[in-house]
């Protein structure tokens, strides 16, 4: 006779990236061990008739306690960050272990593993950010990195501490095709923005609206399309990140009807903000302040339909949080700040899945497969989890969001359980919400309460992506 299972899960409707079936779901040791019926004893059951189950949420794109110059701070920290991220349904968080120009790779990525020891209440992995390329990290750290279970990193085309010049790419994509890594590229033209910058602060133009007049779609237009031209120069996949509008979609659509392998993200704040966010003058703007910047409704509606259409493989929340209120935050230095140097950054992880899942599915345009291929399954592929991560198998990890699809939120910062001192959606309805999240099988948020606990989340190793 089969062992007694820790927990059944009876009810539910289980929805994955491709299949839609009524079983309970057995769980022993945190692992799947069973969908059918009938399937025997167990030590606890949660009745979960009505409501849906899905793939706990893969963010593949979030910044925690990232070491910040310039006297800034990070308001979320790994234990803050994957509680905010498990009560919006997350169960996998993957934030970057960042390099200073000067610093060894792994003098970074060891400091990130510091920082995260026995806080994160869900499963976790790092991208790397590679900002100093040097021989020895090229020929060396890096790929011995890629070797230990870090397959993936992000590079910066802008950011004077951050910017690789356009030789040093193609250095490090070369890297990545001979490691089977995948790199994610922030695609914004340095010089141009800069250029703009300073013709914008000699007319006077410094409130955090100029932020997105700094950064055109023509900006994020011209280094995707670098991007994308150096991916097949080298011959190696790329993921652009935080895509804002039509413009960079537009160069994606073209670089896929040529047959290269080029994948995308996006992020709410392009669905559900627009550049009028960042205000007429007013400092609350700087509230909104990421970047790219978000755009317009028109480009609300081309990220929409790339969403809806496959442009977009993977949908992440890109938290970056910084407090509003706070001098090492927006108010940087206790003052109001010129818009170039206020930090760049939103909250999201634990209002991304709602969003989108009120929007798009609620919203009719996507499918609920589409939802958890983009917000799980995909991410979970692409960066070397699955199937550990990113399904409802046997044998997977019994990391499962249990969604009530009709129930109806306003959401309120006071209800978050980030340590941000705002949320960008305040206010806003949604239709749609994980009601529990449980995490290898144990429950870490039910009925919007934590209930998890810091530091049982695990750090993983990740495969190579699956390309
Ligand atoms: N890029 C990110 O990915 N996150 C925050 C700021 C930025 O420019
Ligand atoms: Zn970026
Ligand atoms: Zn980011």
């Amino acid at each position: 006779m089969a062992q007694e299972l820790d927990l059944l899960i009876t009810g539910a409707e289980i929805i994955t990236a491709a299949d839609r079936f009524s079983a309970d779901i057995g769980i022993r040791n945190g692992v799947i061990a069973a969908l059918g019926t009938d399937l025997g004893p167990a030590r606890e059951t949660i009745d979960a008739g009505g409501l849906l189950a899905l793939p706990g949420g893969v963010d593949a794109h979030c910044h925690l306690d990232q070491p910040q110059g310039f006297g800034l701070r990070m308001a979320d920290d790994f234990a803050s960050g994957s509680r905010s991220a498990a009560c919006g349904g997350t169960t996998t968080i993957i934030p970057f272990a960042a390099q200073i120009k000067g610093q060894s790779l792994r003098a970074a990525v060891d400091d990130y593993h510091q920082r995260a020891n026995g806080k994160s209440c869900i499963d976790y992995a790092f991208h790397m950010i590679v900002s100093d390329p040097a021989p020895a990290i090229l020929e060396q750290e890096l790929p011995a990195l890629i070797d230990e279970g870090y397959t993936s990193f992000k590079i910066y085309m802008t950011y004077d501490d951050l910017k690789l010049n356009d030789r040093q790419i193609l250095d490090v994509l070369d890297v990545a095709r001979q490691g089977g890594a995948l790199v994610m590229v922030h695609a914004e033209n340095s010089d141009c923005i800069s250029w703009l910058t300073d013709r914008l602060a000699a007319a006077g133009k410094t409130t955090p609206q100029y932020h997105a007049t700094s950064r055109p779609q023509a900006v994020e237009r011209e280094a995707t399309h670098r991007a994308i031209t150096f991916s097949e120069l080298v011959d190696v996949p790329i993921l652009i990140v935080h895509v804002s509008g039509s413009e960079a979609i537009e160069q994606i659509r073209w670089a896929h009807q040529r047959g290269q392998r080029i994948f995308a993200e996006t992020c709410p704040q392009y669905l559900y903000l627009t550049a009028e966010d960042l205000g007429h003058g007013h400092y609350e703007g700087a509230k909104c302040i990421c970047s790219p910047p978000p755009r317009d409704s028109a480009n609300q509606d081309a990220v929409w339909q790339g969403l809806a259409q496959g442009t977009f493989s993977v949908f992440s929340s890109d938290h970056a949080p910084f407090n509003y209120d706070d001098p090492q935050g927006k108010k940087l230095k206790g003052r109001e700040q010129k818009f170039q140097y206020i930090p760049n950054g939103i909250p999201g992880l634990e209002t991304r899945l709602p969003l989108l899942f009120s929007g798009g599915v609620n919203g009719g345009r996507i499918s609920l497969h589409q939802f958890v291929a983009l917000t799980s399954t995909q991410p979970a592929k692409l960066y070397g989890l699955y199937p550990r991560k990113g399904s409802l198998m046997v044998g997977s990890d019994a990391d499962i969001a249990l969604w009530d699809p009709k129930r109806q939120v306003t959401i309120r910062n006071s209800m978050l359980h980030h340590d941000v001192d705002y949320t960008p959606y305040e206010g806003r309805t949604v239709t749609g919400w994980p009601v529990m999240t449980l995490a290898r099988g144990k429950l870490v948020s039910k009925d919007f309460e934590f209930v998890g606990t810091p530091g049982a989340g695990a750090f993983m190793r990740c495969d190579k992506p699956m390309l």
